[in-house]
């Protein structure tokens, strides 16, 4: 074997190739005393080491310590030009999300701050954001576009985001949003760009093969579920699978439409309905869950115990956008979710890997730690999985492995 990871106190992962429901979101494996034997990138051996000779070319000794799959952030918005460190004075005063878009701020401002750069410097503040993420045991992260909301500038945010992938030791799943936002030069003809959005943008990252999923924000002020399920529709017929933002501020039905379109995964899902999350247990929906926005817009948190005890899939993920979620340390998301969701920290660790590896169609490959899958771990400085849910506020990563390699 090319690499050992031996002397583990604890290996805590969920099993399988697709998202845990129900009860079975919160049954994971433990394993005192293992190791993990890695070779060409992939998980050779996975278990006790107890009476094992296991050899390899190189030992890594995890001196007992907890090793978890590598965490899967599958929701963040993290190429942007600028910062939006302005709206918090606003906010202050009593100025809500929805009031500062209206007023062309919020994601308006940073598509202004997103056009103004060049594709190399959206690349290069990438970078070390990802390296940051990478810091705090992100090993894969979705990446959405919209904010360039012109055809040109959707392509720029996606060509800098197949850079990163290229580059960066994290895994970067890219995904399409040009409906983000009806940009200033639509306001009046909001038609018109969801015309330029079908008609255009779509097919321009089609040809260019630049995403894999296409993302909508259906809110209040934004786009409807009418017009989200019918851009979602001609994103499927273009080979994206759809992804939709919904029920974040205002119940609009936006979890009954993310069904109805057949979408991946729902995001946010704040006031989503009894009958929404109903239909997303139905249509299999994975729900993506962003507590840290909750947290940072001063808000109630998603409804997560009903999700999972109606059969719903939960993700969390962090949200990184310079407006909401201005956080990248997915540990955080994590602890809200025990604290304010109520999570298990079990049900926790399904969320961040396994599940989160499901909403960006990846759980055959990564999200946990058994053979054949790709080797990706985070070694945390942790005698235990509940130990990372308790000491909230420090980085607890020790170390990090990407396809087999220590990148950290
Ligand atoms: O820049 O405000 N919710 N989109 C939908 C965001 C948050 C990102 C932003
Ligand atoms: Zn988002």
């Amino acid at each position: 074997m090319e690499l050992l990871l031996q002397n583990i106190g604890l290996l805590a992962t969920p099993t399988g190739n697709s998202a845990r429901k129900g009860a079975a979101q919160g049954n994971i494996t433990l394993i005192e005393n293992a190791a993990i034997g890695i070779e060409a990138g992939r998980i050779a051996y996975v278990g006790s080491a107890a009476g094992k000779e296991l050899k390899a070319e190189r030992v890594v000794d995890c001196g007992g310590r907890l090793v978890t799959p590598g965490l899967v952030d599958a929701h963040t918005h993290l190429v942007f030009g600028g910062w939006r460190q302005k709206e918090m004075a606003r906010k202050l005063a009593g100025e809500s999300y929805l009031d500062i878009l209206k007023s062309g701020g919020g994601i308006l401002d940073t598509v202004r701050q997103t056009r103004a750069a060049s594709e190399d410097e959206l690349f290069e503040k990438g970078m070390l954001l990802l390296d940051a993420m990478l810091a705090h045991g992100t090993t894969t992260a979705e990446c959405k576009s919209g904010y360039g909301l012109s055809v040109e500038g959707e392509l720029k945010q996606l060509r800098a985001a197949r850079r990163l992938a290229q580059h960066s030791a994290v895994q970067v799943v890219p995904t399409f949003l040009g409906a983000h936002a009806i940009p200033p030069e639509y306001k009046s003809d909001r038609k018109a760009y969801i015309n330029l959005v079908c008609d255009e943008m779509i097919p321009a990252v089609q040809a260019e093969g630049l995403a894999q999923f296409c993302d909508i924000f259906c809110e209040s002020a934004v786009f409807t579920p009418e017009e989200s399920r019918y851009i979602l529709g001609k994103a499927l017929e273009h080979g994206l699978v759809p992804k939709a933002h919904v029920d974040e501020i205002d119940p609009i039905g936006g979890a009954e439409m993310a069904a109805a379109a057949h979408c991946i995964s729902a995001e946010h899902l704040i006031q989503a309905s009894d009958a929404g999350i109903r239909a997303m247990a139905e249509h299999n929906v994975i729900a993506c869950l962003l507590p840290a926005t909750s947290f940072c817009l001063d808000k109630s948190y998603a409804r997560a115990r009903a999700m999972i005890s109606t059969g719903v899939a939960v993700a969390v993920c962090t949200d990184f956008n310079p407006g909401s979620s201005p956080n990248l340390n997915i540990q955080f998301p994590m602890y809200l979710a025990c604290l304010k969701y109520k999570l298990t920290p079990a049900e926790v660790l399904t969320a961040v890997t396994l599940n989160g590896a499901a909403a960006i169609n990846l759980s055959a490959e990564i999200g946990s730690l058994e053979v054949g899958k790709q080797a990706d771990a985070v070694i945390w400085d942790a005698p235990d999985l509940d130990y990372i849910f308790y000491r909230y506020g420090s980085n607890l990563v020790r170390s990090v492995i990407k396809n087999g390699k220590i990148i950290f």
